[in-house]
């Protein structure tokens, strides 16, 4: 790729991302060296829980060095880092490696995308730190060439993940749909207590490309899915949002279960929410649930019916915690702090 030719200085940067959660999964590729993804998907961003990560480049060092929560990143993640990276290094024409600091607010490998923020917020610093001026189309697919949801945690509010059609990915970004305000909505995160899941997303969602039978009407469900369900959000149409956001990830964990071998994420815990849910909506509240790949369950629901849910959420056994939170702005530049990015 050619130098941009509206180029800043480089020098350290700094970025917070949120990170986000799907209403219609991302459970199949087209590609998975840059991420491509089978099928659309929708999310809504999250407000506060997300990553935090600052950029270096520097002169003196011979390999790009990343911290993550104060431990360096394994060689798997320094890969995908490397991949945003090498990208961005032949936008801005800089062969300059950098130091790397992130902290993640959110739980990795629990279920909630930690990948998401951290991908989303690496794209957004580092692309400043190099001096690139990017818009969150650009940003997003950066994002996304590290882990497919980060292109998700760009724009805030609801945001809409193109699958695409180019081999070149260049079409396949997320933007923003609605506004967070257009429906606010709040978000309960019950942290299934528990050891880490054991097979990745990435592994996960490639088994049942190949090995599940339901695969294939998978990815039909989510093409109806993505467009009813923007509908849905858009006429603010609670009932059929529900059973849009809870069908369609009942449909992703079908799907994983008639892999062979059969992959399940969830437990008891898992369950027991699930029918908690529903007998609150039953009872006249505005809640409905999806799941990641864990055994963690998130809740949507409307803001007078968050604390009278979050309670009865918090009682069930095998519940660690009920996170509270609500749809935000997407990844932005913050103000770096002092001291080196890098031990
Ligand atoms: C989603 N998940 O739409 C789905 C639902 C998990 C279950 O996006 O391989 O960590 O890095 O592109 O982004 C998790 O997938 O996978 C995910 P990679 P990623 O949120």
């Amino acid at each position: 790729m050619k130098p941009s030719p509206n180029l800043g200085p480089i020098g350290r940067a700094a970025a917070f991302a949120p990170s986000n959660i799907a209403l219609t999964k991302y459970w199949g590729k087209r590609n998975s060296r840059i991420n491509l993804p089978l099928s659309s998907s929708i999310s809504v961003t999250l407000s506060e829980l997300g990553s935090f990560t600052i950029v270096e480049p520097q002169a003196d060092l011979r390999q790009d060095v990343m911290l993550v929560d104060d431990k360096p990143l394994d060689d798997a993640g320094l890969v995908k880092v490397r991949r945003v990276l090498d990208e961005i290094r032949a936008m801005s024409g800089s062969s300059l490696y950098a130091g790397l600091r992130s902290v993640n607010t959110v739980a990795a490998a629990q279920g909630m995308a930690s990948s998401a923020s951290a991908f989303a917020a690496l794209a957004t610093a580092a692309s400043a730190a190099y001096g690139l001026r990017l818009d969150s189309a650009a940003l997003s697919r950066l994002a996304r060439t590290g882990s497919g949801s980060a292109s998700r945690s760009i724009d805030g509010g609801y945001v809409l993940w193109q699958r695409g059609e180019k081999d070149d990915g260049s079409d396949s970004f997320a933007t923003q749909r609605f506004a967070a305000d257009h429906w606010p909505m709040r978000i309960l995160i019950a942290h299934a207590s528990g050891g880490r899941k054991s097979v990745s997303s990435t592994l996960g969602m490639a088994q049942s490309k190949t090995d599940s039978l339901l695969f294939r009407s998978w990815i039909e469900r989510c093409d109806h899915d993505v467009v009813a369900l923007e509908n849905a959000i858009e006429n603010k149409d609670f009932s059929t949002f529900a059973d849009l956001v809870e069908g369609n990830a009942l449909a992703m964990h079908g799907t994983m279960l008639a892999g062979q071998p059969a992959l399940l994420y969830w437990r008891p815990v898992t369950l027991a929410v699930i029918a908690a849910v529903r007998e609150l909506r039953k009872d006249g509240a505005e809640c409905c649930f999806t799941i990641d790949a864990g055994a963690s369950v998130v809740i949507l629901c409307s803001p007078q019916d968050a604390r009278p849910v979050s309670e009865v959420l918090s009682e069930i056994d095998g519940i660690e915690q009920v996170i509270q939170t609500r749809i935000g702005p997407g990844a932005r530049l913050v103000e770096a702090p002092g001291g080196l990015p890098h031990a």
